[in-house]
């Protein structure tokens, strides 16, 4: 039987960052966590690149793009999408969900899903660099995994 997993060790090649505005406060923690993750793994800020857009709705577009150019082994998804009072909440979640999961499967690269979906501000800021860690941190770190485990299945 052979078993096969990523790992953390320094990975080779680029990566892309793709990280809403909305709720820049959130995101820009979340951002900071992802690229203090890939510094922690041997990657240098030297080969990632950041794209900003406006909100999460608009993250699987620009991932794809991303991943159709063929530079990056893997693209960390980052936003905080946060319940208001209408359903609109359950629009941008579902939209980005299923957007990142087919822009993955059409590029055949990981995509990281660092998006909080959260019911309000403090469970986002908790997961922002608070008392429930930095989910920035963690995608980073998933994304060197699942990089080293894709080289392993070719
Ligand atoms: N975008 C977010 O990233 N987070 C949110 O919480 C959010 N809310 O609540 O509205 C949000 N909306 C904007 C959306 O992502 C698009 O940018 C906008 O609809 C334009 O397409």
């Amino acid at each position: 039987m052979a078993q096969l997993e990523g790992d953390l060790s320094p990975p080779a090649g680029r990566f892309a960052i793709v990280a809403a505005k909305f709720n820049s406060e959130i995101v820009d923690a979340l951002l900071a966590g992802a690229l203090d993750g890939f510094h922690r793994h041997g990657v240098a800020a030297d080969r990632i690149d950041v794209v900003r857009v406006p909100g999460a709705f608009e993250i699987p577009l620009v991932a794809q793009a991303l991943g159709d150019t063929g530079k990056y082994g893997a693209v960390v998804c980052l936003g905080a999408v946060i319940k208001g009072e209408t359903d609109h909440y359950e629009y941008v979640c579902r939209a980005a969900t299923d957007g990142i999961t087919e822009a993955a499967l059409s590029c055949g690269i990981p995509m990281i899903f660092g998006v909080l979906t959260c019911t309000n501000e403090e469970q986002a800021l908790d997961r922002a660099g608070g008392k429930a860690g930095n989910k920035g941190l963690e995608a980073a770190e998933a994304a060197v995994e699942m990089v080293n485990l894709m080289t392993k299945l070719v």
